[in-house]
């Protein structure tokens, strides 16, 4: 890699962005490259910087807002990894509600520092949900969420249609005459973001592409976008399970499932539910979307313990207010089923703001 690039990885929520990532910091590492990672997200406690900063990847987080609305931390998180670290390669995950990031992120980092890095934007989507947005069939999110998703796959550079492992060949082979009929002048990659082949054809996609030039952006209506936004609210939590009798991942693993059952049973969809489980000596990530009825689990090893922390982050298409009340009820379900002690340390619940970008850079 002769200089720097910067690998934006945009796509909605839970299309497996940090998976790829993570997939693709493994294989450069083990390459001799240097990575640096640049997580983003509106809440404060973050599943996903806690997931890459457990592997040992150099890591950077810009919370509270997203990249677009907050550019400058954007700027010195790069700059932070580029001095401690000398990446050879930075991945910046944007937040799966976030789009208009040529215009808002793109092209101010080529006018500020031109010439210094390569950038390219990946943008992902779980297949399943691209070929049912295509299709038109029922929509899982509303028409203001299904405009974010569309406006982040039309900016793309490149566009991952990820997942390809859960489809039968007959069902990728219509998906991809699907997807390729509606994105006739884009580079598609069909991808399985958990086999050694899909990350190592996905960065060589990267490595390949060459655009210095600013990028073309979007004619998008900011408010249906930030409509879209508000649709999904937000919530973080942090709780801790105390039990005595050595079963708190057993006793947070059944929470988790409480949450993920208490929405499916009200037909809220999900964008992201997931959470970060750590037993003091590891940390393990969990889960769940709308079309998965069961958790994915990254690593199945934990041990089991007295005591766990577990941090819940969900992006669900109901109210603030209603998303505290189902995992408030689950744990005091779970409290009362198992015996084990649960408590609420912090817990944020809010719909985003309206997207106010620092910069907007047309051509
Ligand atoms: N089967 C399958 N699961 C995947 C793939 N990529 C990601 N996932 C799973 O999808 C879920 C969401 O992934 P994540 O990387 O957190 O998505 P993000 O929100 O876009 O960063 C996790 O449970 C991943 O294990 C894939 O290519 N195939
Ligand atoms: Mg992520």
């Amino acid at each position: 890699m002769s200089h720097l690039k910067l690998l934006i990885v945009g796509g909605f929520l839970a299309s497996g962005k940090t998976t790829a990532i993570y997939g693709a910091t493994k294989q450069l590492k083990a390459k001799g490259y240097k990575v640096g990672v640049l997580t983003n997200d509106q809440g404060k406690q973050q599943v996903d910087t806690g997931f890459i900063r457990s592997n040992g990847i150099p890591n950077e987080e810009v919370s509270g807002s997203c990249f677009c609305c907050n550019f400058n931390a954007l700027a010195t998180g790069i700059q932070n990894l580029l001095e401690v670290n000398q990446p050879d390669v930075i991945f910046a995950e944007s937040v799966g509600s976030c789009t208009d990031l040529a215009a808002t992120i793109i092209n101010p980092l080529l006018t500020l520092k031109k010439g210094k890095y390569d950038i390219v934007l990946s943008v992902f989507a779980d297949i399943r949900l691209l070929v049912a947005f295509l299709q038109e069939e029922q929509p899982v999110f509303n028409e203001s969420v299904g405009y974010i998703f569309q406006k982040q796959l039309d900016e793309a550079d490149i566009i991952i249609a990820n997942k390809t492992d859960l489809l039968s060949a007959e069902e990728l082979s219509r998906a991809k005459s699907v997807i390729s009929a509606a994105y006739p002048d884009k580079s598609v990659l069909y991808q399985n973001s958990l086999s050694e082949d899909g990350i190592q054809n996905w960065l060589a996609a990267c490595e390949d592409y060459r655009n210095s030039d600013l990028r073309q952006a979007l004619n998008i209506d900011y408010d249906k976008y930030g409509a879209g936004e508000a649709e999904l609210a937000w919530l973080d939590e942090e709780v801790g399970i105390i039990t005595q009798d050595k079963n708190a991942v057993k006793t947070a693993l059944l929470l988790a499932n409480s949450i993920y059952n208490k929405i499916k049973t009200r037909n809220y969809p999900i964008g992201h539910l997931k959470f970060l489980l750590d037993n003091g000596q590891y940390q393990t990530k969990i889960s769940f979307s709308s079309f998965d009825d069961i958790a994915n689990r990254d690593q199945y090893n934990m041990e089991e313990s007295e005591r766990v922390v577990l941090l819940i982050n969900a992006r669900v298409q109901t109210t603030p207010k209603e998303l505290q009340e189902i995992v408030t009820n689950a744990i005091i379900e779970t409290e009362n089923a198992t015996a084990g002690k649960i408590t609420e340390y912090i817990v944020s619940a809010f719909k985003p703001g309206y997207p106010r970008p620092t910069y907007r850079i047309i051509v």
